[in-house]
Parts: structure tokens; C-alpha cells; sequence
């Protein structure tokens, strides 16, 4: 059965803004209003389609994005609503991937908020058609005007008002639409309102607005600017098709008035997103990566780009795509671009919630699931034969926080990295790292609640108890002056004997240096290390007195201390060895006596060359709101952090320091605590550092604990 909606008549719009602020329940109106649920759920009763995951409903907000669909006079909307949360930015960023409009929400009590702000960078980057919503105007706090005035700072002018409400708080049920030039009337049940002419106490306000908008919309177009010079007005649908026009060329934001839990607007909204909103095909075509246009035409070369995938309880793994061009149909088989794997669409799906309603075909510009592929993921684009489209990978960010996470119970380690691989595959921004250096499985993840949603996949449907700790910080350890040794290592006692002697001379190395005072260099070789800095070794044997073949092997014994450093047990670097003398025996001479010589003369001087251990210092960038830039700063220096400079970012005022990444453990939940979740952060690796004598000692003194019991 052929798709029920074509392409000009499928809308995909995600619904995007700060925690809280209503887009759940904005959705829930929207399929209650087009009759798909016949009673409207919330958020608080656990009862609306969006929220149905358990977590979501034990914690009262969406962690992950749902499609949801909805039909309005004609046309399908497709709904991506989307969490609120920064820490499950990854559900965003791929929803706003594949839609085609974003309804950014904004909570009329509290104005544009840092998540409003974090949002709407990314819909920056993909520069995606915008709509405002201001929600929540029965709330008695809020202020219409206020809210509008921040969006307009903080977002620009482009934000003009289309809707406006005619009360606010308790009474509110009026809302003035200057496209239209018509008052809606909702009754205290919401839905569907009255259309009233606008009150003449209204009049002029309506008609300044009215104006605002329409000069908004013919300053975009050169026919209509014409136009309206020539007739001083424009017809609702010149204004509707110049505001589409404006829309895609993000040159203007629409701004409209809600309240979700009155379900008072969501109808007009719809019937804008209908009219005027683009679908996929009145969109800029995708361009591949190959940089080709890919127009997004039904009757085009079938092509797929899968923005996410689930793993379902007794279903198995669903992937959610869009169609970017041709129509897919059950039965279909595809190419995946990524991995040359084919792939056959036994079913496809509909989404509404956690609800699959099955269907034939979809069509370009659709979005919806299929279920068990083979070999395909986020990101991944699947096509037909004889084509080699791959569409851009979504970007996803790298991660705020680290953890050490492993099995309660010893022995489920292969079943908690299955797991940690299935968690994986659902969601990008968790990358797990199996750290050989610092022997720990490390879970990278964008901050304490995301944490908290994968440990709830891991127990409750992967079923290994897991705990997670602090990660060890990975140390390195140098040395600041010049140190000679010479180790014996003599074993003759029955079996083969083992002989070998070996001086060295240890420096501190630095680009540039001059050549070994008082030795005659025979050979060297400088090693960039896999752990960053440099090991430069020189052979200085005079007169034979270690023979060529052996000096590998005391280079491998100096490389195996360098892996385990004589203070900490860290990575050792920039150091210069200039093997200088020694002795052999002509029997018991061999690789493993001077690889051990070469260990210990190496430990002995590097003991005596004043050694140094280094910290990782991180630079951290705060994005935090003017009058919060002290408590920031204050928190920071509590962490050793050295604050480098405040720049004024947007609206933010941005605090760049240099931390020490022992100290940031917790600095994301303190963060949010200190900023009531006002603030964001980044930090990436800046250098290496001296640490304090005090902190040397202490290291030293645990690894040398750790080292005894290890033997004990
Ligand atoms: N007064 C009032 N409350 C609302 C309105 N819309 C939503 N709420 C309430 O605000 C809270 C959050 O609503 P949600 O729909 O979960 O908000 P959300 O944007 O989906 O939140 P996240 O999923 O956390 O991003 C709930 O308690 C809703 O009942 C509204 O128009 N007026
Ligand atoms: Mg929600």
C-alpha cells in the first residue's frame, strides 16, 4: 500500500528547549488535538506518550528523543521531541540531524535559560528552520514580554512575533495572532478555540506587530518588499510564503504563544507548521560527502540516513532513519555506504512513542524504523545498488566527565564490556575506553545523569551490577638533572649463568641540546614515546666493553622501566641515557642479564637525577552567566586551577582556566549545583606539569604501598 502522505505533505519538526519548559507535554497536545490519543497524558501522572520509559517516569523528564507523529488537516508531522538536559545532548543533536523545522520552547516564567542557549548553537550549526514557542503563560509568573525581549538579545532580531497573549498567569485563554489578524478564544478545556476579530483595546498593538512582521517578511524578498512599498500591505499568503522563504534561509524566527497544559495553541501551531513550516523537499538538498546535491525526490534513487538506534526488550535492535530520497517499500534491499554490508528492510514502521504501527512504504522526506538490520548504526547511510551516496555524519561532542566503571561481581567483566558495546551502539556520546595504561575500563559520558542512565541499563536490562569510581590519573615522570649509575647484574648460581654491567649517564632532554659532554657517541636513536615526550639513547661504549648486539637490550630494559616509572609506576619521558660502559662475560652474557642491568641502572639513576612526576593540566572553559562568574572562579581555584582570563561569550561570560585534571572529578555536579544548572563546560588536555613536593610525596608513597602489598 503506497505511502499515505507524499513528500510535500510530511513535516519534521523537533521540538527543542531548556528542561522543563514543556515540549513533552506540547506533544501530547499535538497528538491529542489531531485525535491519534483520545485523552491527553502528563508528565506528572507517567501517562504521556513521549515519557514512557521507566527512567523517564522515575525521574519526571525525557532522557531519550521519541518520534511521534501526528496528522493535521492533511499533513503528517513528524514530532522528534527531545530532552531537555545537557547531558543527553547526543538524543539532540541527531534529532535535529533529520528534522526540518525546530520549535524552540521557552518557558514563560523563566525566560531564555542555558539550555535555550546550549540548543540553540547547535541548531546554529545546522542552521535549521526556527519557530519560538513561548509556553507556560498561565503560569502566574510569567512574563511574555520579558521572555521575547531576551529571546530578541539573545537570538537577534530575527525573532518577530507572530502570536501574542491577551492575558498572562490564571486567566490567560486569549492569544492574538498578527499573521492572521484574528483572536483565539480557548475555553478552559483548551483545544480547539474561537476565532474572534481582535478587540479594538488591541487594535493598535496588533497592527504595530502586524507590521513588524510584514516588513520583517518583505525585507527578505525583493517582489514582496516591491509589493508592499507599492500596496503598503501584503496578502496572508504572500506573508506565509515569504515567512517559509525566510525560514529556510534562518533570516526569521516566528515566535507563538502556548500553554501545553492547557492545550491551549498547540492547534494554530500545527496548522503554521502545515502551511508554512518546509517539508524535506522544499529544504536545500542534502550534499553527500562526495559533495553531490541529493534532491529529496520520491522518485530518486532510494537512500537512507539512520540517525539512531535502540535496542528493544524481545524486539531486538531499531534503527530510525530518514528518507533522503526515493521511497522505501518492506522488502527492499539496500547498500550500507559505510561498510559495503546489504541490508534487506523486512518492516517498516511509524512511530508513535514506543508504539510501532507497521506500513508498506515511505516515502522522501519521511522518517520512521525498521528493525533488525544486520550491520548498520548511527550515522550509517544505506542505499540502493549502483549508487555510493554517504551522507554527513552527525557531530557528537566529546565528553565532560570520566569514570572507571567494573563488575560487582568478578567474572562478568566479558558480559559488562557487551553491554557497555550495546550502550555504545545506542549512543554516541558515551564512549567507553579500555585503558591499558591506567588498567581501568573507562566510561567517558557527558556528565553525572548520563552516568546514572547507563549504570540503569547495565543493572536492569544488561543484569551486571556495576560500580564506578574515580579514574586513576595518568601521571608521568621525568627527571631534572643529570645522574649516573652503573648496575651488576651477576647470576651463576646452576643453569645457564647471567652476566652484564652496565654505566649510564641520565639527563633531562629538551629539543636542542647539545651533545653528551665527556663521551664518545658511537650510535644514537631518538624515540618519539606513544605517551607523548621523547627517550634519546646514546651509545657511548669505548673499547668494546659491551658488545653492539646487547645494547638493544638494555634499551628494552630502560624502555620497560620507562613504562613503569621508578617513582609512581607512571609513564616515564623526556629523558636522554647515554650507555657509556660496562662489562661482559664471555659465557654469561646475554639479552636478558644487561635488559635487567639496563633496568636497574636506569632506576638507580633515575632516582638520583632528582626525578619529577607531572600532572595532566586541563584547560577548562566555563560558560556561565555574568553574576555567577565569581562562584565559578571561587570553585575552580579551590581545584589548584590558575584562572587564565574571562571573555564575554554570547551572553555568557566565559572563565578560562588551567585545572588539574585530579582535581575536576566532580566539578560537573558541583558545577551544576553552584549554577542551579545555569552553566555548561568543556575542558580538553593543555600539558604536563611539575606537581607540588607535597603531592610527589604522597604518590610516591601510595604506589610504593601498593607495590608491597602487590608482593605481600
Ligand atoms: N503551568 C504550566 N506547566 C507546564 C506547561 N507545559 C508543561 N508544564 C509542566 O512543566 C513540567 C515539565 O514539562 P515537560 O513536558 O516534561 O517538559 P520537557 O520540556 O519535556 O522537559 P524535559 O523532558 O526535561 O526536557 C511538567 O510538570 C509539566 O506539567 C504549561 O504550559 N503550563
Ligand atoms: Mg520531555
Amino acid at each position: 500500500m503506497a505511502a499515505e502522505f507524499d513528500t510535500s505533505h510530511v513535516k519534521n519538526v523537533v521540538l527543542l528547549g531548556h528542561a522543563g519548559s514543556g515540549k513533552t507535554t506540547l506533544a501530547e497536545c499535538m497528538l491529542y488535538e489531531a485525535g491519534l490519543i483520545n485523552r491527553r497524558g502528563t508528565v506528572e501522572e507517567n501517562s504521556t506518550v513521549g515519557d514512557y520509559h521507566p527512567l523517564e517516569q522515575e525521574r519526571g523528564n525525557s532522557i531519550f528523543s521519541k518520534l511521534m507523529h501526528t496528522k493535521w488537516r492533511g499533513y503528517k508531522i513528524n514530532i522528534l521531541d527531545t530532552p531537555g538536559y545537557d547531558d543527553f545532548v547526543g538524543e539532540v543533536l541527531s534529532a535535529l540531524r533529520v528534522a526540518d523545522t525546530g520549535v524552540m520552547l521557552l518557558n514563560a516564567a523563566m525566560g531564555v535559560e542555558v539550555g535555550t542557549d546550549i540548543i540553540w548553537e547547535y541548531t546554529e550549526k545546522f542552521k535549521t528552520p526556527m519557530i519560538f514557542a513561548v509556553n507556560k503563560l498561565d503560569d502566574d509568573s510569567a512574563d511574555f514580554d520579558k521572555t521575547v525581549q531576551q529571546a530578541k538579545d539573545h537570538f537577534g532580531s530575527k525573532v518577530t512575533v507572530v502570536q501574542y497573549p491577551r492575558q498572562q498567569g490564571a486567566g490567560f485563554h486569549e492569544i492574538i495572532d498578527v499573521l492572521r489578524m484574528t483572536m483565539y478564544k480557548f475555553h478552559d478545556s483548551g483545544g480547539k478555540p474561537e476565532k474572534l476579530a481582535i478587540p479594538d483595546d488591541e487594535r493598535e498593538k496588533a497592527d504595530n506587530l502586524h507590521k513588524e512582521l510584514v516588513e520583517a517578511v518583505a525585507a527578505n524578498d525583493e517582489a514582496l518588499m516591491e509589493k508592499y512599498f507599492d500596496k503598503g500591505e501584503l496578502e496572508e499568503d504572500e506573508l506565509k510564503e515569504g515567512l517559509k522563504k525566510a525560514m529556510i534561509h534562518h533570516d526569521i524566527f516566528p515566535l507563538f504563544c502556548l500553554s501545553a497544559t492547557r492545550n491551549m495553541g498547540s492547534g494554530r501551531l500545527m496548522g503554521f507548521i502545515d502551511n508554512v513550516c518546509p517539508s524535506a523537499n522544499e529544504m536545500p538538498p542534502q550534499k553527500t560527502r562526495k559533495g553531490e546535491d541529493l534532491p529529496c525526490d520520491a522518485d530518486g534513487p532510494a537512500c537512507i540516513f539512520v540517525y539512531k538506534t535502540i535496542s528493544e526488550p524481545h524486539v531486538g535492535d531499531m534503527s530510525f532513519f530518514k528518507v533522503y530520497s526515493g521511497t522505501i517499500k518492506t522488502g527492499m534491499e539496500l547498500v550500507n555506504e559505510s561498510n559495503g554490508s546489504f541490508e534487506k528492510i523486512n518492516q517498516l514502521f511509524l512511530m508513535e512513542g514506543n508504539k510501532r504501527l507497521p506500513v508498506q512504504e515511505l516515502t522522501a522526506g519521511d522518517i520512521g524504523a525498521t528493525l533488525k538490520l544486520r550491520n548498520t548504526h548511527v550515522n550509517n547511510t544505506l542505499h540502493v545498488k549502483g549508487k555510493n551516496y554517504e551522507l554527513p555524519p552527525i557531530e557528537f561532542p566529546s565528553s565532560n566527565v570520566t569514570y572507571c566503571i567494573e563488575p560487582v561481581n568478578k567474572g562478568e567483566e566479558e558480559k559488562l564490556a557487551q553491554a557497555l558495546h550495546q550502550l555504545r551502539e545506542e549512543d554516541p556520546t558515551l564512549v567507553v575506553e579500555v585503558s591499558k595504561e591506567l588498567k581501568q575500563t573507562l566510561l567517558h559520558c557527558q556528565g553525572d545523569m548520563h552516568l546514572a542512565v547507563a549504570k540503569w541499563k547495565i543493572e536492569n536490562l544488561h543484569k551486571v551490577p556495576v560500580k564506578f569510581g574515580k579514574p586513576r590519573i595518568a601521571y608521568r615522570e621525568t627527571i631534572r638533572k643529570t645522574a649516573e649509575a652503573n648496575y651488576r647484574h651477576k647470576k651463576q648460581s646452576g643453569g645457564a649463568g647471567q652476566f652484564g654491567e652496565v654505566y649510564m649517564r641520565i639527563e633531562p632532554f629538551y629539543e636542542g641540546m647539545p651533545e653528551p659532554v665527556g663521551l664518545n657517541v658511537r650510535g644514537r636513536d631518538s624515540f618519539d614515546l606513544d605517551w607523548g615526550g621523547k627517550l634519546v639513547f646514546y651509545n657511548c661504549i669505548v673499547g668494546g666493553a659491551i658488545d653492539v648486539r646487547f645494547l638493544p637490550s638494555i634499551l628494552k630494559g630502560v624502555m620497560e622501566k620507562m613504562h613503569e616509572g621508578p617513582l609512581t609506576g607512571s609513564y616515564v619521558r623526556d629523558v636522554r641515557v647515554c650507555v657509556y660502559d660496562g662489562k661482559m662475560h664471555p659465557v654469561d652474557s646475554n639479552d636478558i642479564s644487561f635488559k635487567i642491568a639496563g633496568i636497574m641502572a636506569f632506576k638507580d639513576a633515575f632516582q638520583k637525577a632528582d626525578p619529577q612526576v607531572l600532572e595532566p593540566i586541563h584547560t577548562v572553559e566555563v560558560l556561565c552567566p555574568e553574576e555567577l562568574t565569581g562562584a565559578v572562579m571561587g570553585d575552580l581555584q579551590s581545584r589548584r586551577g590558575m584562572v587564565e582570563g574571562i571573555d564575554t561569550e554570547g551572553h555568557f561570560q566565559k572563565v578560562i582556566a588551567k585545572v588539574p585534571l585530579a582535581e575536576m572529578h566532580d566539578f560537573c555536579s558541583s558545577l551544576r549545583s553552584i549554577t542551579q544548572g545555569r552553566a555548561k563546560f568543556k575542558m580538553s588536555f593543555d600539558s604536563y606539569q611539575p606537581v607540588s613536593y607535597e603531592l610527589q610525596r604522597k604518590l610516591a608513597e601510595e604506589y610504593n604501598k601498593s607495590a608491597e602489598e602487590a608482593v605481600a
